[in-house]
């Protein structure tokens, strides 16, 4: 039970396009994968970095949690994501210990992950992500 590594960090941007360019040359990779979640409304690129990873996130519409954020606080850290081996399990732990979850189950998210979110205003300010292999 617990977290078992930071697996991401995901980080809003407004054109992935502009932002892509300047992680690959920061990072000194290329990303290995940009991917279109509908159910999230956003398009995602990875960069692996050691055995982590950095998530970009671009919103494909207004309603998306990446334009609100961006709107409210500007282009930066959007969430920490934490691998874990049985989200469900880790989801009740959080839930007995009085954390909010923004869902009720694990959803399909970016890189075949099944994931939950956890509601920045339990954690300090910072939105916090679990999430499984699907
Ligand atoms: N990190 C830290 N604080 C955040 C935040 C974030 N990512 N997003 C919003 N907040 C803050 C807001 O600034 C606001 O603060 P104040 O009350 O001080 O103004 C507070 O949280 C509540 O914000 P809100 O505008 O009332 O609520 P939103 O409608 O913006 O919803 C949240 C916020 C976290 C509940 C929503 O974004 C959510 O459900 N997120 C989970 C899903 C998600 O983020 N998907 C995109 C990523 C998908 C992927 O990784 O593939």
């Amino acid at each position: 039970m617990g977290m078992d590594k930071i697996e991401h960090i995901g980080i809003a941007v407004s054109s992935l396009e502009k932002a892509s360019g300047i992680y690959e040359q920061l990072l000194g990779v290329k990303s290995y994968k940009r991917e279109n979640v509908v159910t999230e409304q956003v398009i995602t690129e990875f960069f692996e970095v050691g055995n982590s990873k950095i998530e970009l996130l671009e919103a494909t519409s207004g309603e998306s949690a990446i334009s609100k954020f961006i709107e409210k606080r500007g282009e930066g850290i959007h969430h920490i994501a934490f691998k874990v081996a049985d989200i469900h399990q880790e989801m009740l732990r959080l839930k007995s210990e009085g954390f909010t979850l923004l869902s009720d189950e694990p959803k399909l998210g970016a890189d075949n992950k099944l994931v939950c979110f956890v509601h920045p205003k339990d954690t300090h300010g910072v939105l916090m992500e679990l999430c499984q292999e699907a």
